[in-house]
């Protein structure tokens, strides 16, 4: 008799730092909402890590609210997949704390997100352990796979090398996660400023697409977009920072690769260009807003409080096994 295989299990967090934007949209949700199908999946809100940024108390509350909104406003079915608040779970930070163990300083020091936002944010301890309590949030419900954008993959590395080592030291008991990634939108850029990251806490909002945008914001948006010299669309990604984050956008949503899509737009005018890719988002992006402005409140707390006491059944059971290791 045929067995059928457990399904693998998926992990992924996201920071309530702020409005979800087209970024965390296009380089992990859409992502998170394609795995459902086929994993068990657990996604986070990871609030612990964003008082690394220390956020004013009323702003986060909402921030944390509206980040789940987002997610099921994207397609995460709360239904299939666990959603929840990472501070709902003590088991992250018990196993930070374990974790950060098997985790080398210099290995810390290199972690190239605590040397950028240090400088805004100073060079406290909890933004320079951060990739330990990542490390952790994976390893706590044994993920096989992270679905994560292209600036997570040194903290994914890290976290593969602590479970690596814990497993030597101890007993086998973490899988060693992978990295799940998109083709197309895995970094998606600033409109205004195409060679830092688009991101929920940049300064820069018109650089930004955020979730909540309406149709006339994402024209202007995109007409303000820094396009570069010269008249010829190509994708070029050092000299033509700027078209070519317009290219990927546009392939990433209509789902069409960059070269297929540079065949479609290949003779247009910059202006024209960026018309085409604004209908585009707006197309992509209303059906999503449209869901996020009819969702209450009450509904998201809801959501968070069943996805919590799942999630806390895999996290006890993780917890144990590692604690029965260590002979505490
Ligand atoms: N610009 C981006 N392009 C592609 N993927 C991105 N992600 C973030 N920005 C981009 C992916 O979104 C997921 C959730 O990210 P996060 O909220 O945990 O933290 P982040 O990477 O630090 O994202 P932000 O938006 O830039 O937040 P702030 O400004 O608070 O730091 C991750 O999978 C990330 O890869």
């Amino acid at each position: 008799m045929s067995r059928i295989a457990p399904m693998k299990t998926v992990f992924s967090g996201i920071q309530p730092s702020g409005s979800v934007h087209l970024g965390n949209i296009l380089g992990a949700l859409i992502n998170w909402k394609r795995m459902q199908k086929d994993y068990s999946c657990y996604y986070c809100i990871v609030d612990l890590h964003s008082l690394t940024t220390f956020p004013d108390k009323e702003l986060l509350q909402q921030d944390k609210i509206d980040t789940i909104k987002s997610l099921v406003a994207v397609g995460i079915d709360p239904n299939k997949s666990i959603v929840y608040f990472q501070s709902d779970l003590p088991h992250h930070a018990e196993l930070s704390w374990i974790l950060s163990n098997f985790c080398q300083i210099g290995e810390l020091q290199r972690m190239t997100q605590y040397k950028d936002k240090s400088e805004s944010f100073g060079t406290h301890a909890g933004l320079f352990t951060y990739p330990v309590l990542m490390a952790a949030d994976i390893l706590i419900h044994k993920a096989d796979e992270v679905p994560v954008g292209d600036d997570q993959t040194q903290h994914l590395e890290l976290t593969r090398d602590i479970a690596t080592r814990f497993n030597q030291k101890y007993q086998e008991i973490f899988p060693i996660p992978s990295r799940n990634s998109t083709k197309t939108g895995a970094r998606v850029m600033s409109l205004r400023h195409p060679e830092a990251k688009m991101s929920k806490s940049s300064d820069d909002i018109a650089g930004t697409i955020y979730i909540t945008d309406d149709d006339e914001e994402i024209i202007k948006k995109l007409k303000t977009s820094v396009t570069d010299s010269g008249s010829k669309i190509s994708y070029d990604k050092e000299n033509k920072p700027g078209i070519s984050n317009l290219l990927e956008i546009l392939a990433s949503i209509t789902s069409r690769s960059v070269e297929q899509t540079l065949n479609e737009v290949s003779g247009m005018q910059y202006g024209d260009f960026k018309m085409h890719v604004s209908d585009e988002l707006i197309s992509f992006l209303s059906p999503i807003r449209e869901v996020y402005l009819g969702l209450t409140d009450k509904k998201i707390l809801q959501i968070s409080k069943e996805g919590s006491e799942k999630a806390k059944i895999t996290a006890d059971e993780t917890l144990v096994e590692v604690k029965n290791c260590l002979g505490i």
